[in-house]
């Protein structure tokens, strides 16, 4: 699997398959949620909702509506960041679960943006590491990850961390 960093909006990436970072009710929110929620339309909300409570560290798939031609929308679960142990645990599980995911609907490339590091306050620097690492120890038939970098920070961090 190749793993590609990019910057800019994780809703305009040409993949099969976009991962948001969402809550584990499903219902939409901020940040990339809200990004994905309102390029994918109002089905987004029903299909993902039906689908809920989805644990953390784990994710669900649906249609991605009118996101086409991306055909799925991942919805993966970060942990909210509270200095524990288990935070990378939970993060790195919430990346495989996502990448599983898309592989269990046959998509060959995946847009993932940098799940936790909004709103649930996971340290940018750590959860870049964390996020590589996961990826690089799965296996899987997707052939293309693309890390899409909201900001030059993230651009820089995810580079480091691919080394
Ligand atoms: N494309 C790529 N990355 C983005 C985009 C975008 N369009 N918009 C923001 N980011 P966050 P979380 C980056 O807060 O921390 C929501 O309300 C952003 O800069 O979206 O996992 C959910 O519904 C940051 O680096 O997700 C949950 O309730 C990263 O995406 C909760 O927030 C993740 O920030 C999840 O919090």
């Amino acid at each position: 699997m190749r793993i590609e960093v990019v910057r800019g909006d994780v809703t305009q990436q040409p993949v099969d398959a976009v991962v948001t970072a969402a809550n584990q009710a499903l219902k939409g929110g901020g940040g990339v949620d809200a990004a994905v929620h309102r390029a994918a339309g109002p089905e987004l909300v029903r299909a993902s909702r039906a689908l809920a409570p989805c644990p953390t560290g784990q994710a669900v798939v649906t249609p991605a509506f009118d996101l086409a031609p991306v055909r799925w929308v991942v919805h993966a679960v970060g942990p909210r960041y509270r200095g524990r142990p288990q935070d990378a645990d939970l993060l790195a599980s919430a990346y495989t679960a996502a990448l599983a995911c898309a592989d269990g609907v046959g998509a060959r490339s995946v847009a993932f943006p940098a799940i936790s590091t909004g709103v649930y306050g996971y340290p940018d620097e750590e959860a870049a590491r964390v996020s590589v690492a996961a990826l690089r120890g799965a296996s899987t038939d997707v052939e293309r990850v693309l890390l899409v970098a909201f900001g030059d920070r993230q651009e820089r961090l995810w580079h480091a961390a691919l080394g």
